[in-house]
């Protein structure tokens, strides 16, 4: 046997796998794998079919082992901008995504796929971490807004951009093409939905002033789909309550405002012991939970997401597959025992096509 190509290596599964799913015939498969095979020796590459590309995205999200979402991964929809040269353009696609993801807040799971790496050719990059996240400022009475973002706001104000300097200053779009410098681009502020946060019986919430945008949009993980990688693809579902209340308010990395609610919640916090935290906890995911609902924006209690992500399991079972995941990060950071992921078991296998970090990590 001769050494096969890495990127045959990985075609050849993901075009047997996606085709029998795809329900076509055992000819079908050994003639496309014979095309690609041709492609890669002649010109070091092989280019999707659009039905690859949309199956294969699919397959990535089905795979991702720390998404508690997959249920719905058949839903996905593929914006194929694999044709976009220039920042302008990816600008354009950027926003197009946004527009079509947030849809008045009932949200559509989007992905947009970017051109391949190839050699040869400029890389596009959006550098954000998320399409939409709020700046965050080091100032002499300490930080405003998210503390996530000091490193990538500094990026932008070093590039000409500055914020208002409110806590949720939304950061512009940060799009490389080549070694180019980086563009910047402000998201019209109409293309971005927000949520203002309040608790359906504690008035005093809304002197907390928070609010949260509607859509998690993913931008800093690399895309495979049988060996080519798609650099840029940021995808979005919705979210699920306790990414905001349990984690983005509460953290103390974050906005750190467990201290604040359980002031307006009158909580006697001079001892851990009287469980302050964890009060505050449940009514700020209330808010989180009831604000969303109250404006009409697709969201998620962790309860039921839990029970979407078992129907998910029973419909892989049926279908043949095994269901692989990251117990770590499927279990919900609050009341994760009251969730059956926290009493089951899941091998965390890495099964391709999947997304990757693009900057190290894991
Ligand atoms: C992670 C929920 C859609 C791929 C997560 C996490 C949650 C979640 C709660 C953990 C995030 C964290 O702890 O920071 C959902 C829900 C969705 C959804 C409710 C609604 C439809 C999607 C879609 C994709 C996707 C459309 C891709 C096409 C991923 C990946 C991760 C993830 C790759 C891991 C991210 C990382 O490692 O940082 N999801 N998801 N999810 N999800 Fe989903
Ligand atoms: N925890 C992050 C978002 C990560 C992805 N979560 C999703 N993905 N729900 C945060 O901003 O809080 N998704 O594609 O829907």
């Amino acid at each position: 046997m001769k050494v096969q190509d890495p990127q045959l290596d990985q075609a050849i599964p993901f075009i047997q796998e996606c085709y029998t799913e795809l329900g076509k015939s055992q000819s079908q498969i050994d003639a496309r794998i014979v095309e690609i095979g041709h492609a890669i020796r002649h010109h070091g590459e092989y280019v999707h079919t659009l039905e690859e590309l949309e199956h294969g995205a699919k397959m990535a999200w089905r795979n991702s082992n720390r998404c508690i979402g997959r249920l719905f991964w058949e839903s996905l929809r593929i914006h194929d901008a694999r044709h976009v040269e220039t920042e302008d353009e990816m600008a354009e696609a950027l926003l197009r995504h946004i527009e079509v993801a947030t849809n008045g807040g009932k949200i559509r799971p989007v992905i947009t796929v970017f051109p391949p790496a190839r050699e040869g050719k400029p890389r596009v990059q959006i550098k954000n971490e998320q399409l939409i996240r709020y700046a965050g400022y080091e100032t002499e009475d300490g930080i405003i807004g998210d503390p996530i973002s000091l490193a990538f706001t500094r990026e932008c104000q070093a590039m000409g951009w500055q914020g208002a300097g409110t806590p949720f200053d939304v950061l512009p779009l940060l799009i490389q093409v080549g070694e180019r410098a980086p563009k910047l681009y402000e998201i019209p502020k109409e293309l971005v939905l927000e949520v203002p946060i309040r608790h359906p019986e504690l008035p005093a919430f809304e002197q907390l002033g928070l609010q949260w945008y509607a859509v998690p949009m993913v931008a800093n993980m690399y895309l495979n789909i049988g060996g080519v990688i798609y650099p840029a693809a940021p995808f979005n579902g919705w979210y699920m309550g306790t990414e905001i209340g349990a984690r983005n308010f509460a953290d103390e990395a974050r906005y750190n405002m467990l201290p604040q609610v359980a002031a307006i919640m009158g909580l006697d916090t001079s001892r851990e012991s009287t469980l302050w935290r964890d009060k505050a906890l449940v009514e700020l995911n209330v808010a989180v939970l009831s604000s969303f609902q109250q404006h009409g924006v697709t969201i998620v209690d962790h309860h039921t997401a839990a029970k979407q992500f078992k129907r998910f399991e029973d419909k892989e079972a049926k279908s043949g597959r095994d269901v692989t995941g990251d117990w770590t990060w499927l279990i919900p950071p609050m009341s994760p025992a009251a969730t059956h992921i926290f009493h089951s078991h899941y091998t965390n296998e890495v099964k391709l096509p999947n997304f990757f970090y693009r900057n190290k990590k894991r």
